[in-house]
């Protein structure tokens, strides 16, 4: 499970929450406190609209707060599409880069994420931040981004970055309508077949959530995104990136409770694995999984 750490004044979901370093650290202790595997330290907010952040107010956001919260022994990964930004947090301590553009937005980005032997996840985006939710249209929303991811696994490794380093993600939300983030979430099988890398899946807070009635404060979408995230997790996703870590956490074991015991009442019945079908991942040099 990766937790959210955004120190940015305008995220669409914690926006400006924990933009002062000290309040940064706060909640990135929490997060681990509450069981997250890895914490995702954001400089730049991707959300519609965003204004894209000059790589120095960028680095002076993330290094800092990366570099104090590497000590605590749960590997930082950096949300950044520039390879300077993420070449500095890596030698600050982060060991995976969080890349929404997939290595496209910088030509040098997976060359530094090859040199660190660092994790990289690699997101599908159509268009940019600013421009991306104009009007997406997808003949096969599910082949296209299955497609993609393919294709930029393929570049990482051109690129000299490990296999085991890679982790992919369909990206919800990112230059697709609600439907076409409902339909990738329901392909999560579907691309954890398709694509040779571990499947990271983003559902957290998103908008599409309101679909099916979460409120339009992003804040009010927790249990929405605990029941997607525990969904995906169920099948074939690897990890999922979450803001309210201690809410996944306790649904995932509901989960693993209530299937444990009605397993336990109908004993004919094949009993499902407690772990789910999470696969390990080794991004950041350990195992990851959920
Ligand atoms: N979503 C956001 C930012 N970074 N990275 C990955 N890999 N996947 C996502 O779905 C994703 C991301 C936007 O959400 P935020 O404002 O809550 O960080």
């Amino acid at each position: 499970m990766m937790g959210v750490l955004n120190v940015t004044p305008d995220s669409f979901s914690d926006g400006g929450r924990f933009w002062a370093p000290a309040d940064a650290l706060t909640h990135g202790r929490r997060l681990v406190a509450d069981g997250a595997d890895v914490i995702d330290v954001g400089g730049e907010s991707t959300r519609p609209g965003a204004q894209p952040v000059p790589e120095d107010e960028e680095r002076r956001r993330v290094v800092p707060v990366v570099a104090a919260l590497a000590g605590l022994g749960t590997p930082i990964s950096v949300d950044t599409q520039k390879a300077a930004v993420a070449d500095a947090a890596l030698r600050a301590g982060a060991t995976i880069v969080n890349d929404v553009s997939a290595g496209r937005a910088d030509p040098e980005m997976l060359g530094v994420v090859a040199r660190h032997d660092a994790g990289v996840v690699l997101m599908h985006m159509r268009g940019e931040p600013r421009t991306r939710q104009h009007d997406p249209r997808y003949r096969d929303v599910v082949a296209e981004v299955g497609d993609f991811l393919a294709e930029r696994v393929d570049a990482a490794r051109a690129a000299g970055v490990a296999a085991d380093r890679i982790v992919v993600d369909p990206g919800i939300g990112f230059g697709k309508t609600a439907e076409h983030s409902w339909a990738l979430l329901r392909a999560t099988p579907v691309l954890a077949a398709r694509v040779p890398a571990p499947l990271l899946v983003g559902p957290s807070r998103k908008s599409f959530l309101r679909a099916v009635g979460a409120p339009d404060d992003p804040a009010g979408r927790d249990a929405a995104t605990a029941v997607t995230a525990v969904w995906a997790l169920r099948h074939g996703a690897a990890m999922v990136r979450v803001h309210d870590v201690a809410g996944c956490r306790a649904a995932l074991a509901a989960r693993a409770r209530v299937e444990g015991a009605a397993s336990r009442a109908r004993p004919s019945r094949r009993a499902p694995s407690p772990g789910g079908t999470t696969p390990a991942v080794t991004v950041g040099g350990r195992a990851g999984g959920t």
